[in-house]
């Protein structure tokens, strides 16, 4: 048998994802990556962000499930554009599925788009799809050990928001060893504590994507 085409995914993947990256940027648009385990608060921040920024940015959602359209339909009432990708099984979106869900936007008309991908702490952080940033979602139902244990999506991120702190009171999440794991992998990381429940904790991430365009606030902020 002869081989005539060996093509590395991966690298397949990466290449669209530098494309897009580009393609953004020529539209001074910033696009963030959420993951995180199923129920970690990804659409819930999402609604908090949109119901206090709407008014301020222009922007869209990738909205990337396994089946259905459940968070499509809580984002719907935002009034923010939606392109749902469902994967029918796969465990993470891809830069080729995500370039399908931007053909859908006006480019011209956003200036932030969020991805929220699968719901999933591995294989997510695996691929690029042509984010300026991954955010990581974790709760605090999920434990204190998780960035020892799922190291790569907490090396990769930029930003870190911890959910649910409404909850610490009920469980053991020791945030000392949280932070001490978090600070060795990624020094630079940025941590943001917030309940989308209570709502504390997300003026202040709301914040940091206001204070001026997304890019620069993060980059400046993980310095
Ligand atoms: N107590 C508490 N519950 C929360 C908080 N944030 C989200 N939840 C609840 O947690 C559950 C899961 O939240 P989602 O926002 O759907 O989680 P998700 O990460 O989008 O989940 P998938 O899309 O399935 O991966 C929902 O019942 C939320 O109401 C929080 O800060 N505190
Ligand atoms: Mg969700």
């Amino acid at each position: 048998m002869e081989i005539l085409i060996k093509q590395d995914l991966l690298i397949a993947n990466e290449e669209k994802a530098n494309d897009l990256r580009a393609r953004l940027k020529q539209h001074n648009i910033c696009m963030l990556n959420l993951i995180g385990s199923p129920g970690a608060g990804k659409t819930s921040l999402l609604e908090k962000t949109f119901s206090i920024l709407r008014q301020r940015y222009r922007m869209a959602v990738i909205e990337g499930d396994v089946e259905t359209d459940e968070d499509a339909k809580r984002l719907a009432p935002y009034q923010v554009p939606i392109a749902m990708v469902n994967t029918h099984g796969a465990c993470h979106l891809e830069s080729v599925s995500v370039e399908k869900a931007l053909n859908a936007f006006d480019l011209k008309k956003l200036d932030l788009i969020f991805v929220e991908n699968i719901g999933n702490l591995v294989c997510p952080a695996e691929f690029d799809v042509g984010e300026n940033f991954k955010i990581a979602v974790l709760s605090v139902c999920e434990g204190d050990d998780k960035v020892i244990k799922y190291p790569l999506l907490f090396r990769e991120a930029s930003i870190v928001v911890l959910n649910k702190i409404d909850l610490l009171p009920y469980l053991n999440f020791n945030r000392a060893r949280f932070y001490a794991d978090l600070k060795k992998i990624n020094p630079k990381v940025k941590i943001l504590e917030v309940s989308c429940t209570t709502g504390e904790g997300v003026d202040a991430w709301c914040q940091m994507l206001l204070s001026s365009h997304p890019i620069n606030v993060i980059v400046t902020s993980v310095q």
